[in-house]
């Protein structure tokens, strides 16, 4: 085969584009792909987050690379090690309580997991400002590196976040700039920048992990940033505080996202009970093709609602109060995510994704996962709102405007806390998702073809098709 320059170009500039605009929106911009920067990305991208890392550098690895003064050498003590060892690098005992890492190893290896784990790397990007709103930082102003370095008069772009990590090392960037620009107070003793202190290297490995914290609304500051942020000194090449400074900053953003359904469980089964007629409707949809309830399984199964009455017996879910409904309505519910079923391969004949599909992070590894295990000539069923419906621009124009517009919602709508979390599907993204992992014979029922405020008058008897209903379920076999 000749190779052609203008295939490898196209090929680059697609895949380059493709990759970025799905990260234009993250649950986590990480500024820094020092050796904190890389640990907190593996560590949130194990937990199912959408995590990018900005770098300001060609390469990664901040400080790390270095060692001490370029003796390409790293040391840890015992709990640092402990998270080399997660990663499988090789350490050394120096002396008791002193180990030794290669530094290329360490962050080689580092950034290799955190890729692997779904983490995005951006380098030659600089974060030159962040994005603000009610004085919490939404997201983060970026611009290519050497743009900034020439000095160019380009504008920037912007990535929404619904955290920041600050990792920027000794030059804690981000807090530079929202010191400067922003109205907003730090969670230090002076409310603002402390600046870092000279080299002290036991109490500064400890006060790192300390001062790992958010530092205010939507910003975590993690690693040499954290010292430098609370006044802390400056540790030198030892790097156990920097690593466990990128786990702390991890966890504590992962426990501070509860889940709108986690919070109020019984708010979803409240909802339904108001809109009983609408529920009804639904369910006849389903019921379609629910032909076969004992080996059904469904995913993402929630308080269980639907599929008691569908006589569903397994389901999966990833929030322990939903789980609790469903078990007390006699489903047999396992924890996990549509992306990680905890079941083996080929063991239902039905699964079940019953408007699940506008939640999941990854609908091509939930969709694989309902593929696994299906047995053959098995079938998936998927229910959702159209995106290309009336319900959902309804739903969107209220969460933007803050709140529904009586006179064309009906007379209970959906609470908004449930719609922010949404990320509606079009049939065609849904068929296409369908027919891409395999899926084949696809049939169409729609319901709910009036006016949302008039959906909960009469129940709906579903028609086939898709090119009216706002609740579409798909019906597709696993050959
Ligand atoms: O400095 P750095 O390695 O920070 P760290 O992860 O680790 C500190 C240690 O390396 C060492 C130490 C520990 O013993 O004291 O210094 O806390 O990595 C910070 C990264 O952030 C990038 C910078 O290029 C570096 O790779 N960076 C800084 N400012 C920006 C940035 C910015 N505005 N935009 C993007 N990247």
């Amino acid at each position: 085969m000749e190779l052609n320059e203008i295939v490898i170009t196209k090929a680059i500039i697609d895949r380059f584009s493709q990759k970025f605009m799905e990260y234009t929106e993250v649950d986590v911009a990480i500024v820094g792909s020092g050796p904190t920067g890389l640990v907190a990305a593996w560590f949130l991208a194990k937990a199912g987050k959408k995590v990018a890392i900005f770098e300001r550098k060609l390469s990664i690895g901040g400080g790390m690379w270095g060692g001490g003064m370029m003796f390409n050498e790293i040391v840890v003590q015992e709990e640092g090690k402990e998270i080399l060892d997660l990663f499988g690098i090789k350490t050394r005992e120096y002396e008791p309580g002193y180990y030794t890492a290669d530094s290329i190893e360490s962050v080689t290896t580092i950034c290799s997991h955190a890729t692997k784990a779904g983490a995005r790397i951006f380098n030659c990007m600089s974060v030159e400002d962040v994005i603000i709103r009610e004085g919490r930082v939404t997201g983060i102003v970026i611009s290519w590196s050497p743009v900034e370095m020439a000095g160019l008069h380009v504008d920037p772009l912007s990535i929404a976040a619904k955290h920041v990590i600050d990792a920027t090392g000794h030059d804690t960037e981000v807090l530079r700039v929202i010191e400067r620009k922003a109205d907003v107070t730090l969670n230090t003793e002076t409310g603002k920048i402390m600046g870092e202190r000279s080299m002290w290297a036991d109490k500064a490995e400890r006060l790192t992990i300390e001062n790992t914290r958010e530092i205010c609304p939507g910003v975590f500051v993690s690693g040499m940033a954290a010292n430098a942020a609370f006044g802390g000194p400056r540790m030198g090449p030892i790097f156990g505080g920097m690593l466990l400074s990128g786990k702390k900053a991890a966890e504590l953003i992962t426990s501070a996202e509860v889940s709108p359904f986690e919070e109020t469980p019984e708010d979803f089964d409240t909802w339904f009970s108001k809109n009983k007629i609408v529920f009804e409707s639904e369910l006849l949809a389903e019921k379609h093709f629910i032909t076969d309830p004992e080996n059904t399984v469904s995913i993402g199964i929630g308080s269980g609602l639907f599929d008691e009455r569908l006589g569903i017996k397994y389901g999966v879910e990833p929030t322990e109060g939903m789980a609790n409904l469903a078990r007390e309505r006699g489903v047999d519910v396992k924890i996990g995510t549509a992306e990680n079923v905890p079941y083996e391969d080929e063991k239902f004949g039905t699964v079940l994704l019953g408007t699940v599909l506008s939640y999941v992070k990854d609908r091509k590894k939930a969709m694989s996962e309902a593929y696994r295990i299906l047995k053959h000539g098995g079938h998936i069923v998927v229910s959702f709102l159209a995106r290309e419906g009336s319900y959902t621009m309804m739903y969107d124009l209220a969460y933007i405007k803050g709140s529904h517009d009586p006179e064309t919602a009906p007379k209970d709508p959906y609470p908004i806390k449930f719609i922010e979390e949404t990320n509606w599907c079009s049939t065609r993204e849904v068929t296409d998702l369908l027919r891409d992992t395999g899926f084949v014979d696809l049939k169409y029922i729609q319901t709910l073809t009036r006016h949302p405020k008039y959906t909960n008058d009469e129940v709906e008897e579903p028609t086939e098709g898709y090119d009216r209903g706002d609740y579409i379920v798909i019906q597709g076999r696993k050959p």
